[in-house]
Formats: C-alpha cells, sequence, structure tokens
C-alpha cells in the first residue's frame, strides 16, 4: 500500500519568460497540483502514488514516464486514447503577473469516474490527498473525489483536502457547494486565506472573517485547518484548540506557482514522519519555500538530505 494516494489532472505545461509571441521560447514541463504533490512527497522518500488518466498521446507518455523516473508509483493511472491530454501554458505577463491558458475540457482527465479509482483505493493508503480543481473538471471527477473521501474515511486513512480553487474553471459558488458536502470526510483542510471563503460560502449561516471561518471548518468534522499565507507563512489550528503560525522562510522569489502544492507534500510528509504539528507546518513552509525560490511547480524540490539547504548564507556555493 502507499503512504498517500492522489489524483487528478496532470498536463503538458509551457512556460514563457514573457508575453506569448510567434517565436518566443518555452519551457516544457508537466503540471498538475496533485502530480506535484507526489513529486514531493516522493523526494522525501515516501510512498506516493498517482491514479489519474492521461490520453494515448506523447504528452500523456511524457507525464507518466516524468512521475515515474521521480518515483511516484503509476500503476494505478490509466490511458484514455480516445481523448488528449491537457494542456495548460503559462505567460510571465509582466515581472510578477502570470497568466494561465488551459486545454482541458474534454481531456482524458476529465473522464475520470469512480470506476477508475476502484483497484487503488482497495490497495489502501495512509493518506489520501484531494485537491478542489479535481472537483472542477467535470461530474465524473467530481463523483471519483467523493467516492474516494468517502472510502478513505470508513477505512481510517487521513483525508487531505487542498482547496486550491481555480477561478477559470469554476465559480467561488460552484465550487463551494461541491466541497461542503466532502467536509465530513476531510480530515485535514489545507486554504489559502483568500480560500476559505469559497469553502464556507455554502454554509447556511457563510462566516465572517478568517477566525470565524476555521471556526466553522472545525465544527464540520474537519480535524486540523491549515491556512497559507504566500509570502507571510503558514498558520495550523486544530479542533483541540491548539495554534500555531510560521513566518515564510526568507527567500529570493522566481516562481510562485506551485508552493501551495509544496506546501502540502511538506505537510503529509510531516504527517507521516509522526511530526508535532510545529513540525509538520516547518517542514510545509520550508517545501512552499523551495518552490517559490526555484523555476517550475515541482522541479526545486528537495530530497530528504537537502531540506536544511535553505539556512545556508544567501548566495552560497556549498562545496
Ligand atoms: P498557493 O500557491 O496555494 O497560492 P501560497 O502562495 O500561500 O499558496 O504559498 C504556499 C506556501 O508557500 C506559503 O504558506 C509559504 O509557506 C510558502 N511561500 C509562499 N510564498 C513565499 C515567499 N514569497 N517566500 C517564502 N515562502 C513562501
Ligand atoms: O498548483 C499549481 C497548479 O496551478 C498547476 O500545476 C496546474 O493543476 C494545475 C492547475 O489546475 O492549475
Amino acid at each position: 500500500a502507499a503512504d498517500v494516494l492522489t489524483f487528478g489532472e496532470t498536463m503538458l505545461a509551457a512556460q514563457l519568460p514573457g508575453p506569448l509571441a510567434i517565436g518566443a521560447e518555452a519551457r516544457t514541463t508537466i503540471a498538475g497540483a496533485e502530480s506535484n504533490v507526489a513529486i514531493g512527497l516522493a523526494r522525501l522518500g515516501h510512498r506516493a502514488a498517482w491514479a489519474g488518466l492521461v490520453g494515448g498521446d506523447e504528452p500523456g507518455r511524457l507525464i507518466l514516464r516524468t512521475l515515474r523516473g521521480e518515483g511516484v508509483d503509476t500503476s494505478p493511472a490509466g490511458v484514455r486514447p480516445e481523448a488528449p491530454t491537457g494542456g495548460m501554458l503559462r505567460e510571465r505577463r509582466v515581472a510578477d503577473l502570470v497568466r494561465v491558458h488551459y486545454w482541458r475540457r474534454h481531456s482524458a482527465a476529465s473522464l475520470l469516474t469512480p470506476a477508475d479509482l476502484a483497484p487503488a483505493l482497495r490497495t489502501g493508503a495512509r493518506v489520501l490527498h484531494l485537491t478542489g480543481i479535481t472537483c472542477a473538471l467535470g461530474p465524473g471527477p467530481l463523483e471519483a473525489v467523493h467516492e474516494a473521501a468517502a472510502h478513505a474515511h470508513a477505512h481510517g486513512w487521513t483525508v487531505a483536502l487542498d482547496v486550491n480553487h481555480r477561478q477559470r474553471l469554476w465559480s467561488a459558488e460552484d465550487a463551494g457547494e461541491a466541497l461542503l458536502p466532502l467536509l465530513e470526510h476531510v480530515t485535514v483542510l489545507i486554504a489559502s486565506d483568500d480560500e476559505l471563503p469559497v469553502v464556507t460560502g455554502a454554509f447556511a449561516e457563510p462566516p465572517r472573517g478568517e477566525e470565524a471561518a476555521v471556526d466553522a471548518l472545525l465544527a464540520t468534522g474537519v480535524r486540523e485547518v491549515v491556512v497559507k499565507r504566500g509570502g507571510e507563512g503558514a498558520a495550523f489550528r486544530d479542533r483541540a484548540g491548539y495554534r500555531h503560525t510560521v513566518p515564510a522562510l526568507r527567500v529570493p522569489v522566481r516562481d510562485t506557482v506551485g508552493a501551495g502544492d509544496a506546501f502540502c507534500a511538506g505537510y503529509l510528509s510531516g504527517l507521516l514522519d509522526g511530526l508535532s504539528p510545529d513540525g509538520r507546518l516547518d517542514r510545509a513552509n520550508t517545501l512552499g519555500a523551495f518552490a517559490v525560490a526555484s523555476d517550475g511547480d515541482w522541479e526545486g524540490l528537495p530530497r530528504r538530505d537537502e531540506l536544511g539547504l535553505l539556512t545556508a548564507a544567501p548566495g552560497a556555493t556549498i562545496r
């Protein structure tokens, strides 16, 4: 069995250092919130399994072999030859503004149904990691998320949900309605501070403000709420009333996309290692900083013996 099972859409991605233009040079990679988390975990030595669907095309093969190369277990993944692998383009439109374009409607990943996940659920895992993005891909993926969450909950796994709201995929209202019935199965809810109103928006009495939102979430059955605050760090609260916050590590900012996924990988790694809430938050914050300080979503993530690397003096050469 895996330590962590996750699933969702992974795409062929092109990253442009400037606006989209004829002849612009792009960097080719693969991107997907859930596979980013799986890679982060695998680099730290955890057994991470990814169960998504790709098309029977070259991008699909690139995704599978990249994940395998990173040590992610892709045996629960599938190929749908009748549909294409999804794609995304990321333009650095101006220095600190990145714009994303998606080609994911009718993609192979959007054809996911609960049946595709059944074998992976039978195999079992300690942790199931879900994100709101998968819920936005269509009715099949949404149903797959619900069934996986219910199964994992019933079997005593830890269920983590990263809200990961994507405005280009659905409205905050639709997201709130889809996520609400999931919460009874969720152990750890992870959200950016600005995503808290998205999850609590469909509550009978939507709470106002972060403190009230976290209270309301902890009253649903969620045991821990972890709030990501970008360059400000992160905060933790649990049902027992324990609170902790960490300031962000001071690192040069290269590319902030993927920080949230790296953060989730760090948090789950800490959970698997049996760390305290403070230790989990530290590891999450450390992985988030690695993602921010390097190009790409996951390419710069650390191996276990590199976890302390960011404490080296700025500009240091390690020799
Ligand atoms: P998301 O990518 O989901 O929007 P955030 O931007 O909040 O997530 O980043 C997730 C985490 O990554 C933060 O909670 C923090 O730990 C780390 N992080 C984000 N931005 C920075 C930064 N500028 N410097 C250092 N760490 C950062
Ligand atoms: O979290 C980073 C993601 O935005 C990226 O890897 C692609 O999954 C992705 C998405 O839906 O935006």
